[in-house]
């Protein structure tokens, strides 16, 4: 793929995340999206970059706040609104809403709400593959909350004893919910704490989505080559609260400082990525079609799913495995 069509396809994948997110900002308050949200708006290039940078076939899990990864592996905005609007047409027909998205059949096997959970389950996707040797690694993203969890720790010890083929996605945006990491962490730094562990370290606080996949595509490399597994340290920043739609940011709390934001918003992925297209020659009109093209489609999946139908009360105990 050459540069400009590399740079024009991940500036998609991070333009349907942002879009998609503005549009459940406009329409949160009419109460039909009967779920609770956990907006990604600021960290897109995580979700864009690494997605782009693992082979289409490797396993993913994720956490309450995936829309990013959902729509950057499924290209799938209809049925994530209609998960939203808990419609039959959602990837789990509308039972499971925004924390829970989920696409097996793309390889994005399972995303909750409970910090940490779905790490050791990567680890067990991560089992398969070595046993049944499909040379694929599974990508386990989470919140640097989840470092505070034991089983993080208990996954990271396995997978390097093990040498499962993990990549560890730590989306580090230094908040679990209001409090800081410095008031939560008991070691030094990250890299020195994971730097203990018998596997690839990688760090970054870069905004663009081209150096987070070549970072990525790297990382896996490395990992395939001796099996030890990966962790990718990936700075980012959340602009909007911890869970709702507000766009006010929220300084008034104290938990957090406007100037942290600006930081961030001075690289944001979403309009570097338009100026670094600018820069390579693509027209501004070819840019301006391809965002036209974007919210037309979301508007469709939007009106869609507001007009489709909701699931049958029979559905309410199919797929429960308990
Ligand atoms: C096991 C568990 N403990 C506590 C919570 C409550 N909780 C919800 S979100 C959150 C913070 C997680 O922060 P982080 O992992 O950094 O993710 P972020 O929201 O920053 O993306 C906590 C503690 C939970 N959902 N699950
Ligand atoms: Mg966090």
């Amino acid at each position: 793929m050459t540069a400009r069509a590399q740079a024009l396809t991940l500036y998609e994948s991070l333009l349907l995340i942002r879009r998609a997110e503005e549009k459940i900002q406009a329409h949160y308050a009419e109460d039909d999206m009967k779920t609770p949200v956990h907006l990604y708006i600021g960290q897109e290039a995580v979700a864009a970059g690494v997605v782009n940078g693992l082979d289409p076939a490797d396993p993913i899990v994720g956490t309450y706040r995936s829309h990013g990864i959902y729509l950057a592996r499924t290209d799938d905005p209809e049925g994530f609104f209609a998960e939203l609007y808990g419609r039959v047409g959602g990837p789990a027909k509308g039972k499971a809403g925004s924390m829970h998205m989920a696409r097996p059949q793309d390889g994005l096997f399972l995303t909750s709400a409970v910090v940490a959970t779905t790490i050791p389950v990567a680890l067990g996707l991560a089992f398969t593959q070595q046993y049944r040797k499909t040379g694929r690694s599974v990508a386990a993203f989470f919140g640097d909350g989840a470092m505070d969890e034991g089983v993080f720790w208990e996954s990271l010890n396995f997978a390097c004893l093990k040498r499962l083929p993990v990549l560890f996605v730590c989306e580090d945006n230094g908040l679990a919910i209001h409090t800081p990491s410095v008031a939560r962490r008991g070691y030094k730094s990250v890299a020195d704490a994971v730097g203990g562990f018998d596997c690839h370290f990688v760090e970054s606080e870069s905004t663009d989505p081209a150096e987070i996949s070549d970072l990525t595509r790297d990382a896996l490399a490395r990992q395939r080559e001796d099996g030890r597994p990966v962790f990718m340290r990936l700075r980012c920043y959340r602009y909007v609260e911890h869970v709702g739609p507000r766009e006010d940011r929220d300084f008034h709390l104290g938990y957090r400082r406007e100037e942290e934001f600006e930081y961030w918003r001075a690289r944001d992925p979403v309009r570097c990525q338009r100026e670094r297209l600018i820069k390579l020659g693509v027209p501004e009109a070819e840019v301006a079609a391809l965002e036209t093209k974007i919210d037309e489609r979301l508007s469709r999946c939007v009106a869609e799913a507001q007009k489709a139908p909701f699931p049958e009360p029979e559905e309410l105990h199919r797929d429960v495995l308990a």
